[in-house]
């Protein structure tokens, strides 16, 4: 047989038996990290795809390498559903991931120097936000709001008389650790009001906003980025949407030639399946059930005294303030992933600690709820967290959580069939 032909586990025994050792993993424990999800095998197949092979760059009908006429009329579709499912005038699918969605954007709006104003990294906004160790911190002149101290959400009073006083090119809104609604619109008239392009990173919610249960940035921001695997369920990469498609074309030349080469077309068609899945009723079903499963886990992890930041959640991120049980998010993370369930410490607002140390623990439901967990599994599963958090020297306690992770991962199985 010819290697080309040779399936993986007889090829590379090595690398085949990593991927069964971690979808093993997968299976028997409880994802919580907010920033993953599932996807479907359908869009797995399309990303293990022969696409892989072909170059593309460019765009549809417009490439710079001929064969492209398969690739084209997948990307088409990919930009379709994108545009169909986020009620968009224009989507770039092309971004690898949502840094590179971000990056593609500063070059179109931005000159180096220019002023951004995004959520301070600790508050729960992101990296590519002006983060000092990230271009957009190193390129461009940075300010950062934060959350309220007494409630813990965005005050817009008090974000607007900041963009008034430090006049920014570009204001960022859309969070990685920020449980409640934002105020899109509201952002905008700040924007309108200092002159500054206003973009939405939707990165977490994308899955929410597409099915209306978050609402969308895309009538009132210049330009909405967002990865496709978080809430949205699909491949790991990056999109990039707006209304207006004169603006789109600019963004289209920032990510190619500006920022990328050659597009991931098998990605690319993985984000096309996942869209047309996002667009289907029972997607909505899916993202409902995910902030009712993040509501639950809030009230009970709260009920049994462990604190939430801004008390509670709207969307798929519970963030727990550990400080109220004198604990730091590395301790937790750690107790937490010795039975078996995974999450990430964060830092909390107005964290005495260090990132590496952090406050916090941020718990997401989306991952569960693709696995068809309900609300009493999330009940189940912020008792076991507070067990093992409240209880840290109880060798039994522990124990019994390992069975009852188990026992929910046991009746709430992964993918049906070996791959
Ligand atoms: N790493 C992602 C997250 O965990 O939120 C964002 O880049």
């Amino acid at each position: 047989m010819k290697a080309i032909n040779t399936p993986l586990n007889e090829s590379d025994q090595k690398v085949s038996l990593f991927i069964q050792e971690e979808l093993k993993r997968q299976e028997t424990h409880l994802e919580l990290i907010a920033s993953e999800n599932f996807a479907s095998r359908a869009v797995m197949e399309a990303q293990g795809s022969v696409l892989t092979n072909k170059y593309a760059e460019g765009l549809p009908k417009k490439r710079y390498y001929g064969g492209c006429e398969h690739i084209d009329a997948i990307e088409t579709l990919a930009i379709e559903r994108a545009k169909k499912l986020f009620n968009a005038s224009w989507a770039n699918v092309q971004p690898h991931s949502g840094a590179q969605a971000n990056f593609a954007v500063f070059l179109s709006l931005l000159k180096p120097g220019d002023k951004i104003m995004g959520m301070d990294l600790s508050h729960g906004g992101h990296l590519t936000h002006g983060s000092p160790v990230n271009v957009s911190g190193k390129w461009f002149e940075t300010c950062h709001y934060e959350v309220d101290k007494d409630t813990e959400t965005l005050d817009m009073n008090k974000i607007r008389e900041q963009a008034l006083r430090t006049r920014p090119k570009l204001i960022i809104c859309g969070y990685s650790a920020y449980p409640r609604t934002i105020d899109f619109q509201a952002f905008r008239a700040i924007a309108d009001e200092v002159n500054a392009f206003l973009l939405a990173d939707i990165a977490h919610i994308a899955g929410l906003v597409a099915t209306g249960i978050h609402p969308s940035p895309i009538p009132y921001c210049d330009v909405v980025t967002t990865t496709t695997h978080k809430t949205l369920r699909g491949p790991r990469g990056g999109l990039i949407l707006c209304r207006d498609e004169d603006f789109g074309k600019q963004f289209d030349k920032a990510v190619f030639p500006g920022t990328q080469g050659g597009p991931l077309e098998h990605v690319i068609a993985a984000k096309a399946v996942a869209f047309e899945e996002a667009l289907q009723p029972q997607f909505t079903t899916y993202t409902n059930q995910i902030v009712k499963n993040a509501k639950a886990l809030a009230k009970q992890i709260q009920s049994r005294g462990i604190s939430v930041v801004s008390k509670g959640t709207d969307n798929h991120i519970v963030l727990l303030d550990l400080r109220s049980i004198n604990m730091t998010g590395k301790v937790a993370d750690q107790l937490i992933s010795e039975v078996n369930i995974t999450a990430n410490k964060n830092t909390v607002p107005f964290d005495p600690e260090s990132p590496f140390v952090t406050s916090g623990l941020r718990l997401g439901s989306a991952a569960l709820t693709t696995r068809g967990l309900i609300e009493s599994d999330f009940e189940e599963i912020a008792n076991i967290i507070a067990d093992i958090l409240l209880h840290t020297d109880k060798i039994e306690i522990k124990d019994k959580a390992k069975l009852r992770v188990k026992n929910l991962c046991n009746t709430h199985p992964l993918y049906r069939e070996s791959f």
